[in-house]
């Protein structure tokens, strides 16, 4: 029997079949996909055989199909370890809110190169802007201006007082679609406005710290009456690019890969080098000044630094 793990405890994973039957399924002794160290082997999206135990109504995953895809995130507590959020996504949508919580640029752009590097389209989605001043939505259009100009869909929306909904549902139509997004952007509230029937647990961001609460703790995939996926996943505070190479990082921010041939050198990581098409055009505006600054510091890689704003 095969189907898609539709959500995963960490020790248990309900597989649901073709047929639309959910079925509990565990994993027996050491299955690890090679060439991946994660704390857990199967994720939500893959797609997996299995059989069931005798006597049991519930089942045991005896193989992973070949991942289309897979996004990543490092381990909070152990660095080099890492979890795989989801696989075999067409599309990512990337939940930012400039104020409570406030989504960071050089996490805006983490996310987004780490979802070049894995070949999923990204969307950014400004959510709640019912609540957004005049100050905040000015903010708001010069940073889509920005995402705009290099390739990145923009849509506006408030998950609360149903604003642009039919136009997500149009773009998530018959495609496995995830949101991502720090705690309290609203992935869970927007999924519940697309699909009223899943009911997901909300809760409001803590009014000390400006921030949410972690309210959603597995990735959980569930399907749309209009065709098509949708993954929730938890709240990510950084967003790890395990595997990135200094020389490639440049090739997943599109405006810099674009300009990257006319560098005199070719293997130019665009920071002290001479004649380099990339600075030149950070110092005339072509490229923005805070995607620079996020491509630098991926550079360097420095974990203290996802939290930073650019755009001020
Ligand atoms: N005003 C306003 N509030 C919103 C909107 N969308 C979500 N919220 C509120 O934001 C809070 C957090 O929403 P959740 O849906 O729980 O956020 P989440 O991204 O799922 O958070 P985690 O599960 O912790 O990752 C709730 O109080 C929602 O009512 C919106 O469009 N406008
Ligand atoms: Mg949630
Ligand atoms: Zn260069």
């Amino acid at each position: 029997m095969h189907g898609v793990v539709i959500k995963s405890t960490g020790s248990w994973y309900i597989v649901r079949t073709e047929e639309g039957d959910n079925i509990e399924c565990r994993i027996r002794g050491k299955f690890r996909m090679s060439g991946i160290k994660s704390t857990n082997p199967v994720t939500v999206g893959d797609i997996v055989d299995f059989h069931l135990e005798e006597n049991s109504e519930n089942g045991i995953i005896t193989n992973i199909h070949e991942r289309k895809n897979y996004i990543i995130r490092k381990s909070v507590k152990l660095s080099k370890q890492t979890h795989i959020i989801a696989a075999n996504i067409d599309q990512v949508f990337l939940l930012v809110t400039l104020e409570n919580p406030p989504t960071f640029t050089s996490f805006i752009d983490r996310f987004l190169a780490t979802a070049e590097a894995y070949s999923i389209p990204a969307i950014l989605v400004f959510n709640k802007i019912d609540l957004y001043t005049k100050e905040l939505l000015d903010k708001k259009k010069k940073l889509e201006k920005i995402y705009r100009d290099i390739g990145y869909e923009c849509i506006d929306i408030s998950a609360t007082k149903n604003i642009n909904i039919d136009k997500l549902k149009v773009i998530m139509k018959g495609k496995v679609s995830m949101f991502s997004g720090h705690s309290g952007v609203g992935k869970s509230t927007l999924i519940n406005a697309i699909h009223p029937d899943l009911n997901l647990k909300i809760s409001a961001i803590s009014t000390q710290h400006k921030q949410g609460q972690h309210t959603t703790t597995f990735a959980e995939m569930f399907s749309l009456p209009f065709s098509g996926y949708i993954i929730d996943t938890p709240g990510i505070k950084g967003f790890g690019v395990v595997d990135f190479s200094k020389e490639e990082v440049g090739d997943f921010f599109p405006e810099i890969f674009a300009l990257k041939q006319d560098c005199k050198f070719n293997n130019c990581l665009h920071v002290n080098e001479p004649d380099c098409a990339v600075k030149n055009a950070v110092e005339k505006g072509i490229i923005a000044e805070l995607r620079y600054k996020s491509y630098l510091q991926l550079l360097e890689d420095e974990q203290e630094n996802y939290r930073v704003d650019y755009f001020s």
